[in-house]
Order: structure tokens, then sequence, then C-alpha cells
């Protein structure tokens, strides 16, 4: 296809990924200006990049027809959260707003790719206005941890560098970060309900001053 084409076809989904993270940095903001606690750390998004839709289409045999509606993350989203507990908070959120429709849920926490992968993915319909009228496209919304993105980050930079020929020693290393950022995970959500344990019995102080 023709790099003009490319552009055209790769315009909706540049409109939406800008689209959805002011919105999720706005709910960021949201948080913080009414003095809550946000399960929101870090937003980004990128459009999927054109070699990498051609690979995609070439490995799981999509034809140009079927492009849009089986390659499901040309607009992703990442999400970046501090403990475990938040993702879930996030998928509510997103499960209740009117402008995201879900339409199916990758949760590669609860079963963790083979590769050593976690993350939780939501596969949305989400809907643009264009030139030409309104589009409903589909988008991909990651949702992970502060340690699963440092893994997931490493782990995609030697998937890249060795090309699908990763040599065993490294994939070993790798299965045993992967172990470690679970470790870690559960360490830091220990931490998390200390601080919220904290958090409840400074308020029930206040409100037994108050009673008094
Ligand atoms: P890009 O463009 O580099 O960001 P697929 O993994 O593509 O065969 P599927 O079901 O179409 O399978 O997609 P899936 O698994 O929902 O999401 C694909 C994206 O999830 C990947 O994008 C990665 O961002 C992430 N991902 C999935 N598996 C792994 C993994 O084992 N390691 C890492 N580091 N990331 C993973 P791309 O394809 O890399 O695209």
């Amino acid at each position: 296809m023709e790099i003009r084409l490319w552009h055209e076809l790769l315009l909706p989904y540049e409109l939406a990924v800008k689209e959805m993270v002011i919105k999720f940095k706005h709910l960021k903001k949201e948080h913080r200006e009414k003095e809550l606690y946000s399960p929101i750390e870090q937003v980004s998004g990128r459009v999927k990049s054109i070699n990498s839709i051609l690979e995609k289409m070439q490995r799981k045999n999509i034809s140009w027809e079927e492009l849009e509606e089986k390659v499901e993350d040309i607009a992703g989203i990442r999400i970046i959260c501090q403990f475990s507990e938040d993702i879930e908070k996030v998928a509510d959120i997103i499960r209740k707003r009117q402008d995201m429709r879900v339409l199916e849920i990758k949760d590669y926490i609860t079963h963790m790719k083979e590769s050593g992968y976690r993350s939780y993915h939501m596969i949305i319909a989400y809907h643009v206005e264009t030139l030409e009228g309104p589009r409903e496209i589909k988008a991909e919304i990651q949702i992970r941890t502060l340690a699963m993105n440092f893994w997931a980050t490493i782990e995609h930079s030697l998937q890249y560098k060795y090309k699908g020929n990763m040599p065993p020693h490294v994939r070993t290393r790798l299965n045993n970060a992967a172990q470690s950022v679970l470790t870690l995970d559960e360490e830091m959500s220990s931490v998390r309900n200390e601080v919220m344990d904290a958090q409840n019995s400074m308020v029930h102080q206040s409100n037994i001053v108050k009673e008094i």
C-alpha cells in the first residue's frame, strides 16, 4: 500500500490515541484535585508502526480487508499503576465509561504468558469524529504495574534484538526476572495495605476525636 494511503488509514487511530491519553491523564488529575489516591500512575499511547502492522498481518495471515477488524492494537494505550490492586480499579473505571465499549479482555495477569509477560489487556471500541463523519475503531488498553512494565520493556527490546532467536540462557534469566517481578508486586501490595490501614486508622481516630 502507498505511504499516503497508510497515513490516511492511520489518521483516525492517531486521533483516538491522542484523545484517550488526554482523558486518562485528566482522570489522574481529577483524583489528585479531589485528594483521592489515583490508581493511574502514568499514561502513554502509540499508533502501531506500519512495519509492525505488516509483520502481524503476515504472522496471523490477515488480509487487507480484515486489517482493521483483526489487528486490534493499531491504537494502543498503556496505563501504568503503582500496585497490582490498582489494575482492577482502572479496569472498572474503563468498564463504566460511556465513551469506551469493552469488546474483549486478555488477562495475562491471571494467565501469565509463557514468556513471563504479565499485563491486563482490554480491547475496546472507541468513537472518533473524522472529516468523513463518525467512525468506530478498535483500540487496545494495556494496564500493568511499574514492575510489570519494567520487565516487559526489557523483554521487548531483547525480542527485537534477537528477532525470535533468543538464546536459552537469556530466556531463563528473563523467566527468573518475571518471577522476581511477581514477588516484588506482592511485597509492594503488602506495603500498600499497610499504607491503607494507617490511613484508615488515622481517619478513624479523627472521627473519634470529633465524637468526643
Ligand atoms: P508493538 O507495535 O511493538 O507495540 P500477539 O502478541 O501480537 O501475537 P495478540 O493477541 O494479537 O497477539 O495481541 P496481544 O497479546 O493482546 O497484545 C500484543 C501486545 O502485547 C504486544 O504488542 C506487546 O505490547 C504486548 N505483549 C504481548 N506479549 C508480550 C510478550 O511476551 N512480551 C512483551 N514484552 N510484550 C508482549 P507488539 O506486538 O509488541 O506491538
